[in-house]
């Protein structure tokens, strides 16, 4: 088998990216893990930034967001006891960020990917990238029980932080950045009307909170917990219970309970590795780094690592510039790092520590008061949530 780029990970990073090139005529050919139900079936993010959007519509598959994703103009921050709202539009000269799932944007990639009739190789196992600093580099694995080779031009490592792309690079080669939080976001998915129309982002006595949604109908929870905190020992009841407790009266007398759809913890991390591309291997989104979802920079990352490397492929096919290939592992890690600050800071400054002691508590307070009494304040917050510029146009081959 031979393609011109071989992705490896059916995520929204590799899906995106297989889309983007199809729009550009370049040919690639998805290698996954597991099978697609199994892929759909992970519910992460939620918020989208515009530049994620302009992505999407760039793929050819942005309407269904568009007219089903949920605009937001502002998010309310809740401490003391009081909600502050963030005005984001008016902050930001202007922008917005979109409530749409990955869930949803994941299936409209896979269907369209689908539609074009594009290769999609679910449920390869033993998967291994052989030869990346030459110049015919391949992919290797199972699949119906039988050993398959994959040459290609470029390999595009979207296999998440468990993969094997970013663990096939030599060790001498790559230097990662870790920093582990001592706590993780147990998340509740419900069909009940959300508690607010814009997100609440809670500091509480009793640790963070969080009020995101997925449509009308649909509310996304999540409490902060500690680091050895299991799903089974949170009934849904225990879990309503306790987020009533990290709620404003007026919120708690609004909130509708209801059975979860799904509940599951996830651990909170920062981490980067560096450089994103060897030889001719280039890593993108979850591959490459990871953020504590406080910002809802995950997703958005991965996307514009995307739109990179789109353009630096399709520089090279169109034979006119060398530089997005060069310059790919450099572009990302930019913004990249500006995303990891944000995402830290917004975790350091919602969370309660359990090391941090009365000083430490005393300094996020006043950092609270201070982020919504000045303009300037909320302006960086608001500029680094709607997400910030990209550093390039993004490329649209109609
Ligand atoms: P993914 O989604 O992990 O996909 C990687 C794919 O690669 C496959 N794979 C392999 N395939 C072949 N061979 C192997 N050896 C393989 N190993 C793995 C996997 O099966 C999978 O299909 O990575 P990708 O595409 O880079 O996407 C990244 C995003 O999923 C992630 O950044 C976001 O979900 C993070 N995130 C959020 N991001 C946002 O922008 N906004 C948010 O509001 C937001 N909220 C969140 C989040 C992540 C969360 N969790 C659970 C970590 C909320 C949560 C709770
Ligand atoms: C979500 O809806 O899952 C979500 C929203 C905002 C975040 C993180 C997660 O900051």
């Amino acid at each position: 088998m031979r393609t011109q780029v071989a992705i490896v990970g059916a995520g929204p990073a590799g899906l995106l990216l297989g889309q983007l090139l199809h729009t550009a005529g370049i040919d690639n050919v998805i290698v996954e893990r597991q099978n697609s139900a199994y892929v759909l079936g992970r519910i992460r993010a939620g918020v989208l930034e515009q530049t994620t959007l302009d992505l999407l519509d760039a793929a050819g598959v942005g309407h269904r967001a568009h007219a089903e994703g949920l605009p937001h103009d502002g998010i309310e921050l809740l401490f003391e006891g009081r909600r502050h709202r963030i005005d984001l539009h008016a902050l930001s000269g202007g922008k917005r960020v979109m409530v749409y799932g990955q869930t949803e944007v994941t299936r409209d990639l896979m269907e369209a990917r689908e539609a074009a009739g594009l290769l999609t190789l679910y449920e390869s196992s033993d998967v291994s990238l052989h030869g990346i600093d030459g110049t015919r580099p391949e992919v290797h694995f199972s699949r119906n029980g039988k050993r398959e080779v994959l040459q290609c031009d470029f390999i595009a490592g979207c296999d998440g932080y468990h993969g094997i792309s970013r663990q096939s690079v030599p060790e001498a080669a790559l230097r990662t950045f870790e920093r582990v939080y001592p706590f993780g976001w147990l998340g509740v998915l419900t069909d009940t009307p959300p508690v607010c129309d814009e997100l609440i982002y809670a500091n509480t006595p009793r640790g963070f909170a969080l009020c995101s949604m997925r449509s009308k109908t649909r509310s996304r929870y999540y409490l902060q917990v500690p680091s050895e905190a299991k799903v089974d020992d949170w009934s849904d009841d225990a879990f309503w219970s306790e987020l009533r407790l990290r709620l404003d009266p007026e919120a708690r007398e609004r909130l509708v309970t209801g059975p979860s759809i799904e509940k599951s913890i996830a651990p909170l991390r920062s981490f980067v590795a560096e450089p994103m591309r060897f030889g001719r291997l280039f890593l993108a989104g979850d591959a490459a780094h990871i953020v504590p979802p406080t910002g809802a920079k995950g997703l958005n990352l991965a996307a514009s690592d995307v739109g990179f490397l789109f353009d630096a492929f399709t520089d090279h096919y169109r034979e006119t510039s060398a530089a997005g290939i060069d310059h790919y592992s450099q572009r990302c890690l930019k913004r990249v790092w500006r995303a990891e600050r944000f995402s830290w800071w917004f975790t350091s400054l919602m969370h309660r520590f359990p090391e941090t002691g009365a000083f430490g508590q005393k300094i996020q307070e006043a950092e609270l008061g201070y982020l919504v009494e000045s303009r300037a304040a909320s302006t960086s917050l608001a500029e680094n949530y709607v997400g910030l510029p990209t550093g390039g146009p993004v490329r649209s081959t109609g």
